[in-house]
Protein backbone atom coordinates (compact mmCIF):
# COMPACT_ATOMS: atom_id res chain seq x y z
CA UNK A 1 0.00 0.00 0.00
CA UNK A 2 1.47 3.26 -1.16
CA UNK A 3 0.41 6.15 1.81
CA UNK A 4 1.60 8.56 0.35
CA UNK A 5 -1.15 8.25 -2.41
CA UNK A 6 -3.63 7.48 -0.55
CA UNK A 7 -3.92 9.89 2.15
CA UNK A 8 -4.30 13.18 -0.49
CA UNK A 9 -7.64 11.79 -0.67
CA UNK A 10 -9.08 12.71 2.57
CA UNK A 11 -9.48 16.16 4.15
CA UNK A 12 -6.79 16.76 6.12
CA UNK A 13 -4.79 20.08 6.67
CA UNK A 14 -0.85 20.63 6.41
CA UNK A 15 2.61 18.86 4.64
CA UNK A 16 2.33 15.49 5.92
CA UNK A 17 5.84 15.06 7.84
CA UNK A 18 5.32 11.77 9.18
CA UNK A 19 3.67 8.27 9.23
CA UNK A 20 4.10 5.72 11.46
CA UNK A 21 2.13 2.75 12.58
CA UNK A 22 0.61 3.15 15.77
CA UNK A 23 -1.32 0.92 18.51
CA UNK A 24 -1.68 -2.37 19.41
CA UNK A 25 -5.16 -3.34 17.95
CA UNK A 26 -6.15 -6.76 16.36
CA UNK A 27 -8.05 -6.28 13.45
CA UNK A 28 -6.66 -3.02 11.83
CA UNK A 29 -3.57 -1.60 10.62
CA UNK A 30 -3.48 2.05 12.26
CA UNK A 31 -1.12 5.31 11.37
CA UNK A 32 -0.31 8.18 12.89
CA UNK A 33 -0.02 10.81 10.41
CA UNK A 34 1.68 14.15 11.16
CA UNK A 35 1.14 17.13 9.23
CA UNK A 36 2.64 20.69 9.80
CA UNK A 37 0.79 23.80 9.57
CA UNK A 38 2.75 27.42 9.73
CA UNK A 39 2.39 27.62 13.90
CA UNK A 40 0.87 24.08 14.66
CA UNK A 41 1.75 20.39 13.70
CA UNK A 42 -2.06 18.55 13.33
CA UNK A 43 -2.24 14.73 13.84
CA UNK A 44 -4.66 12.16 12.45
CA UNK A 45 -5.64 9.00 12.87
CA UNK A 46 -5.36 6.54 9.62
CA UNK A 47 -6.15 3.13 9.18
CA UNK A 48 -6.85 0.56 6.92
CA UNK A 49 -9.80 -1.37 7.65
CA UNK A 50 -9.62 -5.13 7.95
CA UNK A 51 -11.87 -6.10 5.02
CA UNK A 52 -11.47 -9.97 5.78
CA UNK A 53 -13.29 -9.33 8.67
CA UNK A 54 -15.61 -6.40 8.20
CA UNK A 55 -16.94 -7.12 5.23
CA UNK A 56 -19.48 -4.33 4.37
CA UNK A 57 -17.51 -1.24 4.92
CA UNK A 58 -19.96 1.08 3.75
CA UNK A 59 -22.28 -0.25 6.26
CA UNK A 60 -19.63 0.10 8.96
CA UNK A 61 -18.97 3.34 8.07
CA UNK A 62 -22.10 4.67 8.17
CA UNK A 63 -22.46 2.78 11.41
CA UNK A 64 -19.76 5.13 12.89
CA UNK A 65 -20.96 8.22 11.14
CA UNK A 66 -24.24 7.98 12.29
CA UNK A 67 -23.15 6.99 16.03
CA UNK A 68 -20.90 9.86 16.14
CA UNK A 69 -23.15 12.12 14.51
CA UNK A 70 -25.51 11.13 17.48
CA UNK A 71 -23.02 11.38 19.81
CA UNK A 72 -22.13 14.79 18.77
CA UNK A 73 -25.17 16.25 19.22
CA UNK A 74 -25.19 14.89 23.17
CA UNK A 75 -22.25 16.33 23.81
CA UNK A 76 -23.20 19.99 22.32
CA UNK A 77 -25.89 19.90 24.26
CA UNK A 78 -24.14 19.05 27.70
CA UNK A 79 -21.71 21.79 26.60
CA UNK A 80 -18.83 19.40 26.21
CA UNK A 81 -16.27 19.26 23.31
CA UNK A 82 -17.07 16.89 20.69
CA UNK A 83 -13.53 17.23 19.13
CA UNK A 84 -12.33 15.41 22.32
CA UNK A 85 -15.24 13.16 23.08
CA UNK A 86 -16.71 11.13 20.61
CA UNK A 87 -14.32 9.98 17.31
CA UNK A 88 -15.06 12.63 14.56
CA UNK A 89 -14.36 10.88 10.77
CA UNK A 90 -12.31 12.97 8.51
CA UNK A 91 -14.15 12.51 5.12
CA UNK A 92 -13.20 12.35 2.04
CA UNK A 93 -12.33 15.22 -0.39
CA UNK A 94 -15.45 14.16 -2.47
CA UNK A 95 -17.38 13.85 0.66
CA UNK A 96 -16.95 10.11 1.59
CA UNK A 97 -16.42 8.49 4.67
CA UNK A 98 -14.09 6.24 3.43
CA UNK A 99 -11.48 5.94 0.58
CA UNK A 100 -11.21 2.61 -1.39
CA UNK A 101 -8.97 1.31 -3.99
CA UNK A 102 -8.15 -2.20 -5.48
CA UNK A 103 -5.97 -2.82 -2.33
CA UNK A 104 -8.63 -2.14 0.33
CA UNK A 105 -10.48 0.27 2.69
CA UNK A 106 -9.12 3.32 4.23
CA UNK A 107 -10.80 6.15 6.74
CA UNK A 108 -9.65 9.03 8.76
CA UNK A 109 -10.27 10.18 12.03
CA UNK A 110 -8.90 13.31 14.32
CA UNK A 111 -6.45 12.07 16.66
CA UNK A 112 -7.63 12.74 20.22
CA UNK A 113 -4.31 14.90 21.58
CA UNK A 114 -3.14 15.01 25.39
CA UNK A 115 -5.01 11.42 26.23
CA UNK A 116 -4.07 7.38 26.38
CA UNK A 117 -5.03 4.79 25.39
CA UNK A 118 -3.88 1.71 27.84
CA UNK A 119 -2.33 -1.54 27.90
CA UNK A 120 -2.58 -2.62 31.17
CA UNK A 121 -4.22 -0.58 34.00
CA UNK A 122 -1.90 1.88 35.99
CA UNK A 123 -3.74 3.40 38.57
CA UNK A 124 -6.86 1.62 40.08
CA UNK A 125 -8.74 4.95 39.55
CA UNK A 126 -8.27 5.11 35.81
CA UNK A 127 -10.28 1.49 35.51
CA UNK A 128 -13.05 3.02 37.35
CA UNK A 129 -13.18 6.34 35.27
CA UNK A 130 -12.75 3.93 32.56
CA UNK A 131 -15.68 1.77 33.73
CA UNK A 132 -17.73 5.43 34.17
CA UNK A 133 -17.24 6.23 30.62
CA UNK A 134 -18.33 2.98 29.26
CA UNK A 135 -21.45 2.94 31.24
CA UNK A 136 -22.02 6.63 30.05
CA UNK A 137 -21.63 5.52 26.19
CA UNK A 138 -23.98 3.16 27.05
CA UNK A 139 -26.74 5.50 28.38
CA UNK A 140 -25.84 8.13 25.78
CA UNK A 141 -26.98 5.62 23.35
CA UNK A 142 -29.86 4.31 25.34
CA UNK A 143 -32.40 6.07 22.98
CA UNK A 144 -30.72 5.22 19.61
CA UNK A 145 -32.51 3.43 17.11
CA UNK A 146 -30.82 0.31 17.32
CA UNK A 147 -32.89 -1.10 14.31
CA UNK A 148 -31.18 1.16 12.01
CA UNK A 149 -27.37 -0.13 13.22
CA UNK A 150 -26.36 -2.90 10.75
CA UNK A 151 -25.30 -6.03 12.65
CA UNK A 152 -21.43 -5.24 11.30
CA UNK A 153 -20.23 -8.91 12.51
CA UNK A 154 -23.49 -10.99 12.92
CA UNK A 155 -23.47 -13.55 16.07
CA UNK A 156 -20.07 -11.45 17.50
CA UNK A 157 -21.06 -12.53 20.77
CA UNK A 158 -23.35 -15.61 20.08
CA UNK A 159 -20.78 -17.97 22.26
CA UNK A 160 -23.09 -20.91 21.32
CA UNK A 161 -22.00 -20.23 17.72
CA UNK A 162 -18.54 -19.61 18.41
CA UNK A 163 -18.54 -22.88 20.49
CA UNK A 164 -20.00 -24.46 16.98
CA UNK A 165 -16.84 -22.41 14.99
CA UNK A 166 -14.42 -24.15 17.28
CA UNK A 167 -15.57 -27.44 17.59
CA UNK A 168 -15.53 -27.02 13.22
CA UNK A 169 -12.36 -25.69 13.68
CA UNK A 170 -11.02 -28.49 15.55
CA UNK A 171 -12.63 -30.98 13.19
CA UNK A 172 -10.83 -29.73 9.98
CA UNK A 173 -7.78 -29.01 12.05
CA UNK A 174 -5.82 -27.38 9.32
CA UNK A 175 -2.69 -27.28 10.56
CA UNK A 176 -2.20 -30.63 12.57
CA UNK A 177 -2.61 -28.14 15.41
CA UNK A 178 -4.90 -30.39 17.83
CA UNK A 179 -2.80 -33.16 19.10
CA UNK A 180 -0.84 -30.35 21.07
CA UNK A 181 -4.28 -28.73 22.45
CA UNK A 182 -5.96 -31.32 24.30
CA UNK A 183 -5.61 -29.59 27.69
CA UNK A 184 -7.60 -26.59 26.17
CA UNK A 185 -9.93 -28.43 24.37
CA UNK A 186 -10.96 -30.43 27.35
CA UNK A 187 -11.59 -27.49 29.45
CA UNK A 188 -14.38 -25.89 26.56
CA UNK A 189 -15.65 -29.28 26.85
CA UNK A 190 -16.06 -28.94 30.54
CA UNK A 191 -17.96 -26.19 30.10
CA UNK A 192 -19.86 -26.70 27.11
CA UNK A 193 -22.95 -26.09 29.26
CA UNK A 194 -22.29 -22.68 30.40
CA UNK A 195 -21.61 -21.48 26.74
CA UNK A 196 -25.54 -20.61 26.21
CA UNK A 197 -26.51 -19.10 29.41
CA UNK A 198 -26.87 -15.50 28.30
CA UNK A 199 -28.13 -16.25 24.75
CA UNK A 200 -31.03 -18.39 25.42
CA UNK A 201 -31.98 -15.47 28.69
CA UNK A 202 -31.49 -13.12 25.31
CA UNK A 203 -33.86 -15.03 23.43
CA UNK A 204 -36.30 -15.16 26.08
CA UNK A 205 -36.42 -11.44 26.51
CA UNK A 206 -35.64 -12.18 30.24
CA UNK A 207 -32.62 -9.78 29.30
CA UNK A 208 -32.78 -6.73 27.41
CA UNK A 209 -31.24 -5.88 23.97
CA UNK A 210 -29.28 -2.31 24.07
CA UNK A 211 -27.15 -0.53 21.83
CA UNK A 212 -23.56 -1.55 23.07
CA UNK A 213 -19.59 -1.48 22.12
CA UNK A 214 -18.86 -5.16 22.33
CA UNK A 215 -15.45 -4.26 22.48
CA UNK A 216 -13.93 -2.64 25.79
CA UNK A 217 -10.53 -3.31 26.21
CA UNK A 218 -9.24 -0.68 27.79
CA UNK A 219 -6.95 0.37 24.87
CA UNK A 220 -10.40 1.57 23.52
CA UNK A 221 -10.64 3.88 25.36
CA UNK A 222 -8.40 7.62 25.79
CA UNK A 223 -7.95 9.06 28.91
CA UNK A 224 -7.71 12.32 29.66
CA UNK A 225 -3.54 13.23 30.48
CA UNK A 226 -5.00 15.79 32.72
CA UNK A 227 -8.21 15.16 34.50
CA UNK A 228 -7.64 11.42 34.13
CA UNK A 229 -11.66 10.93 33.35
CA UNK A 230 -12.20 8.42 30.51
CA UNK A 231 -12.77 11.24 27.75
CA UNK A 232 -13.27 8.84 24.25
CA UNK A 233 -14.52 5.57 23.34
CA UNK A 234 -13.13 4.62 19.96
CA UNK A 235 -12.73 1.46 17.91
CA UNK A 236 -16.88 1.75 17.37
CA UNK A 237 -16.72 -0.91 14.51
CA UNK A 238 -18.43 -3.26 16.52
CA UNK A 239 -20.87 -0.73 18.07
CA UNK A 240 -24.11 -3.53 17.67
CA UNK A 241 -27.12 -4.24 19.34
CA UNK A 242 -26.19 -6.31 21.97
CA UNK A 243 -26.15 -7.30 26.13
CA UNK A 244 -24.71 -4.38 28.76
CA UNK A 245 -23.18 -7.85 29.70
CA UNK A 246 -21.12 -7.99 26.92
CA UNK A 247 -19.39 -4.48 27.65
CA UNK A 248 -19.34 -5.19 30.96
CA UNK A 249 -17.23 -8.46 30.73
CA UNK A 250 -14.98 -7.47 28.06
CA UNK A 251 -13.45 -4.97 30.45
CA UNK A 252 -13.17 -6.98 32.92
CA UNK A 253 -11.36 -9.78 30.60
CA UNK A 254 -8.75 -7.34 29.70
CA UNK A 255 -8.26 -4.92 32.33
CA UNK A 256 -8.70 -6.71 35.75
CA UNK A 257 -6.70 -9.61 34.28
CA UNK A 258 -3.32 -8.94 36.32
CA UNK A 259 -1.08 -10.15 33.22
CA UNK A 260 -1.59 -9.39 29.78
CA UNK A 261 -3.70 -11.32 27.06
CA UNK A 262 -0.66 -12.71 25.67
CA UNK A 263 1.63 -13.29 28.82
CA UNK A 264 3.43 -16.75 29.27
CA UNK A 265 4.06 -17.23 32.56
CA UNK A 266 0.41 -18.43 33.61
CA UNK A 267 1.38 -17.93 37.25
CA UNK A 268 1.03 -14.33 36.68
CA UNK A 269 -2.71 -14.39 35.26
CA UNK A 270 -5.39 -13.78 38.08
CA UNK A 271 -8.64 -11.96 38.42
CA UNK A 272 -7.63 -8.91 41.11
CA UNK A 273 -10.71 -8.49 42.73
CA UNK A 274 -9.69 -4.78 43.79
CA UNK A 275 -9.61 -4.03 39.97
CA UNK A 276 -13.18 -5.76 39.63
CA UNK A 277 -15.23 -3.65 42.36
CA UNK A 278 -13.36 -0.29 40.65
CA UNK A 279 -15.19 -1.29 37.65
CA UNK A 280 -18.75 -2.69 39.03
CA UNK A 281 -18.57 0.55 40.96
CA UNK A 282 -17.92 2.78 37.84
CA UNK A 283 -19.56 1.27 35.34
CA UNK A 284 -22.74 1.50 37.61
CA UNK A 285 -22.42 4.83 38.23
CA UNK A 286 -22.29 5.69 34.56
CA UNK A 287 -25.06 3.21 33.75
CA UNK A 288 -27.10 5.66 35.85
CA UNK A 289 -29.45 2.82 37.49
CA UNK A 290 -30.90 1.64 34.03
CA UNK A 291 -29.46 -2.10 34.08
CA UNK A 292 -32.32 -4.85 35.49
CA UNK A 293 -32.33 -7.02 38.23
CA UNK A 294 -31.38 -9.79 35.92
CA UNK A 295 -28.16 -8.16 34.41
CA UNK A 296 -27.40 -7.10 37.44
CA UNK A 297 -27.06 -10.74 38.56
CA UNK A 298 -25.38 -11.73 36.03
CA UNK A 299 -22.49 -9.51 35.70
CA UNK A 300 -20.10 -12.17 37.32
CA UNK A 301 -21.47 -14.28 34.05
CA UNK A 302 -20.45 -12.06 31.65
CA UNK A 303 -17.16 -11.41 32.66
CA UNK A 304 -16.56 -15.06 32.84
CA UNK A 305 -18.14 -15.68 29.38
CA UNK A 306 -16.41 -12.99 27.71
CA UNK A 307 -13.22 -14.24 28.78
CA UNK A 308 -14.55 -17.40 27.68
CA UNK A 309 -15.59 -16.70 24.44
CA UNK A 310 -12.60 -14.94 23.70
CA UNK A 311 -10.16 -17.64 24.95
CA UNK A 312 -12.24 -19.97 22.46
CA UNK A 313 -11.78 -17.53 19.70
CA UNK A 314 -7.99 -17.47 19.83
CA UNK A 315 -7.84 -21.28 20.19
CA UNK A 316 -10.47 -21.69 16.92
CA UNK A 317 -7.91 -18.97 15.31
CA UNK A 318 -5.13 -21.10 16.45
CA UNK A 319 -6.60 -24.06 14.57
CA UNK A 320 -7.24 -22.33 11.40
CA UNK A 321 -3.80 -20.96 10.99
CA UNK A 322 -3.63 -17.80 12.40
CA UNK A 323 -6.44 -16.26 10.09
CA UNK A 324 -8.37 -13.55 11.99
CA UNK A 325 -6.16 -12.15 15.24
CA UNK A 326 -3.10 -10.20 14.64
CA UNK A 327 -0.10 -12.23 15.45
CA UNK A 328 3.74 -11.08 16.19
CA UNK A 329 5.23 -14.42 17.43
CA UNK A 330 4.70 -18.50 16.85
CA UNK A 331 2.01 -19.54 19.12
CA UNK A 332 0.89 -16.38 19.82
CA UNK A 333 -2.55 -17.32 19.25
CA UNK A 334 -2.06 -20.06 21.93
CA UNK A 335 -0.38 -18.17 24.68
CA UNK A 336 -3.17 -15.34 24.25
CA UNK A 337 -5.95 -18.24 24.71
CA UNK A 338 -4.32 -19.75 27.65
CA UNK A 339 -4.02 -16.67 29.88
CA UNK A 340 -7.64 -16.35 29.02
CA UNK A 341 -8.76 -19.53 30.32
CA UNK A 342 -6.40 -19.13 33.41
CA UNK A 343 -8.64 -15.97 33.85
CA UNK A 344 -11.76 -17.74 33.77
CA UNK A 345 -10.30 -20.26 36.36
CA UNK A 346 -9.32 -17.77 38.67
CA UNK A 347 -13.15 -16.19 37.82
CA UNK A 348 -14.56 -19.50 38.86
CA UNK A 349 -12.34 -19.76 42.08
CA UNK A 350 -13.64 -16.18 43.03
CA UNK A 351 -17.46 -16.50 42.21
CA UNK A 352 -18.74 -16.26 45.71
CA UNK A 353 -16.59 -12.69 45.63
CA UNK A 354 -17.20 -11.82 42.47
CA UNK A 355 -21.27 -11.94 43.37
CA UNK A 356 -20.76 -10.54 46.68
CA UNK A 357 -18.90 -7.18 45.34
CA UNK A 358 -22.22 -6.77 42.73
CA UNK A 359 -24.56 -7.05 45.79
CA UNK A 360 -22.84 -4.28 47.82
CA UNK A 361 -22.93 -1.67 44.90
CA UNK A 362 -26.36 -2.63 43.32
P1 LIG B 1 -8.23 -1.92 16.27
O1 LIG B 1 -9.62 -2.18 15.78
O2 LIG B 1 -7.21 -2.57 15.43
O3 LIG B 1 -8.10 -2.24 17.72
P2 LIG B 1 -8.40 0.90 17.00
O4 LIG B 1 -9.42 1.71 16.28
O5 LIG B 1 -8.72 0.49 18.38
O6 LIG B 1 -8.00 -0.35 16.07
O7 LIG B 1 -7.03 1.74 16.99
C1 LIG B 1 -5.82 1.21 17.48
C2 LIG B 1 -5.18 2.16 18.47
O8 LIG B 1 -4.95 3.44 17.85
C3 LIG B 1 -6.02 2.47 19.70
O9 LIG B 1 -5.85 1.51 20.72
C4 LIG B 1 -5.49 3.85 20.11
O10 LIG B 1 -4.27 3.74 20.83
C5 LIG B 1 -5.16 4.50 18.77
N1 LIG B 1 -6.26 5.37 18.29
C6 LIG B 1 -7.30 5.00 17.52
N2 LIG B 1 -8.11 6.05 17.23
C7 LIG B 1 -7.54 7.13 17.83
C8 LIG B 1 -7.86 8.55 17.87
N3 LIG B 1 -8.92 9.05 17.23
N4 LIG B 1 -7.04 9.37 18.58
C9 LIG B 1 -5.94 8.87 19.21
N5 LIG B 1 -5.59 7.57 19.20
C10 LIG B 1 -6.36 6.70 18.51
C1 LIG C 1 -10.04 -7.54 18.92
O1 LIG C 1 -9.84 -4.63 17.61
P1 LIG C 1 -9.35 -4.94 18.99
O2 LIG C 1 -7.92 -5.28 19.06
O3 LIG C 1 -9.78 -3.82 19.93
C2 LIG C 1 -11.40 -8.16 18.66
C3 LIG C 1 -12.15 -8.31 19.98
C4 LIG C 1 -11.34 -9.18 20.94
C5 LIG C 1 -9.97 -8.55 21.11
C6 LIG C 1 -9.08 -9.41 21.96
C7 LIG C 1 -13.49 -6.92 15.79
O4 LIG C 1 -10.20 -6.24 19.45
O5 LIG C 1 -13.41 -8.92 19.76
O6 LIG C 1 -11.99 -9.29 22.18
O7 LIG C 1 -9.32 -8.34 19.83
N1 LIG C 1 -12.14 -7.31 17.74
C8 LIG C 1 -12.81 -7.87 16.71
O8 LIG C 1 -8.00 -8.64 22.40
O9 LIG C 1 -12.86 -9.08 16.50
MG1 LIG D 1 -8.95 -1.37 19.35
Amino acid sequence: MDIMTILPHFSMEGQITQVREYGSGHINTTYLVEAALESETKKYIFQKINTDIFRNISHLMDNVTNVTSYLTKQIQARGGNPNRETLQVIHTRDGKSYYRNPEGCYRMYHFITDATSFEAVEKPEDFYESAVAFGNFQADLADYPAETLYETIPDFHNTPKRYDDFCQALQNDCCGRAPSVQPEIAFLKEREGDMGILTSMLEQKQLPLRVTHNDTKLNNIMIDNKTRKGICIIDLDTVMPGLSLYDFGDSIRFGANTAAEDETNLSKVSLSLPLYEQYVKGYLEGCRGSLTASELRLLPMGAKLMTLECGMRFLTDYLSGDTYFKIHREHHNLDRCRTQFALVADMERKWAEMEEIIKKYS
